[in-house]
């Protein structure tokens, strides 16, 4: 990996660019990758680059879901293995919650490769090399789906999408937890719970918040669920964007 000095004031992001490069490099991201994670990063830049109460609130409901739920499965694809593969592995256990990987530029050699990555991880058992079910509505390669894990799961974790499939899984009755930095996007506005943050800060905060939630009863975790109001989230986040564009100049 490339030599970035620890003192450079955009150390943080230029060490994440260069592990989705190198990732590109061992087929693990596809190209387009680069180009997701661009906007992610725009949208990061306006938010401040942190996690903002609102977010972490968004991550705190997003736990007790996957606490709830009777088959929760975490979606992964290039990106985000590329950036928490060991967070999402740690998370998976602390629920516990199955890991499929799900990708938009499907090959039988990246499907491999991203799961092989997983194990050397540490990850017990990779879902999504069967693909033995299909997402209904759904005519590109994400439809394909394992039918023990994200076909049969009730609540999905799917960390950076690319939008209709987080809508074909509410369609299929299941609750969509989605990680997006774009508040505008589809996923963001299907999903029943969004988080408007990093996924390399919200992953690690999710698993924080899996820790301190596990020993809270169903009920007080339902009741933080049922609380939830993800429109009004998502006014929230994008009127603190323009709040803070106008307040710098
Ligand atoms: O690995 P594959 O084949 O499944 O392909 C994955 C990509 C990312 C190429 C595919 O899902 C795609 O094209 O995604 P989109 O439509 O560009 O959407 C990605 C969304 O994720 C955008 O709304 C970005 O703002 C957001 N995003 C990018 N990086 C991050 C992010 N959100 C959170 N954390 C990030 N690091």
């Amino acid at each position: 990996m490339k030599e970035i000095p620890k003192t450079h004031p955009r150390y943080a992001s230029l060490i994440t660019r260069e592990k989705i490069s190198q990732a590109v490099k061992n087929g693990i991201v596809h190209e387009t990758g680069l180009i997701a994670h661009g906007r992610g990063e725009a949208f990061d830049y306006l938010l401040g680059e942190k996690t903002l109460p609102q977010a972490d609130m968004a991550e705190k409901v997003s736990t007790a879901a996957l606490l709830c739920a009777k088959s929760p499965v975490i979606s992964v694809n290039g990106n985000v293995v590329a950036l928490v593969a060991e967070d999402c592995i740690s998370l998976a256990d602390i629920i516990p919650a199955k890991i499929e990987v799900n990708l938009f530029h499907r090959t039988k050699k990246r499907i491999e490769k991203i799961s092989k990555e997983l194990s050397n991880y540490g990850a017990k058992k990779v879902y999504g090399q069967k693909a033995d079910a299909k997402i209904p509505g759904l005519e590109h390669s994400r439809s394909l789906c394992d039918r023990e894990g994200i076909y049969s799961a009730d609540v999905v974790l799917v960390p950076l999408e690319d939008g209709d499939r987080s809508q074909a899984l509410r369609k299929m009755g299941k609750t969509v937890i989605a990680i997006d930095l774009n508040p505008l996007s589809r996923t963001a506005r299907s999903a029943n719970i969004t988080v408007i943050d990093n996924v390399t800060r919200a992953i690690p905060n999710i698993k924080k918040w899996g820790y301190k939630l596990k020993n809270f009863n169903k009920n007080e975790l339902q009741a933080l669920i049922e609380m939830w109001d993800n429109e009004n989230n998502l006014r929230d986040m994008v009127s603190y964007i323009s709040k803070r564009l106008n307040s710098l100049f």
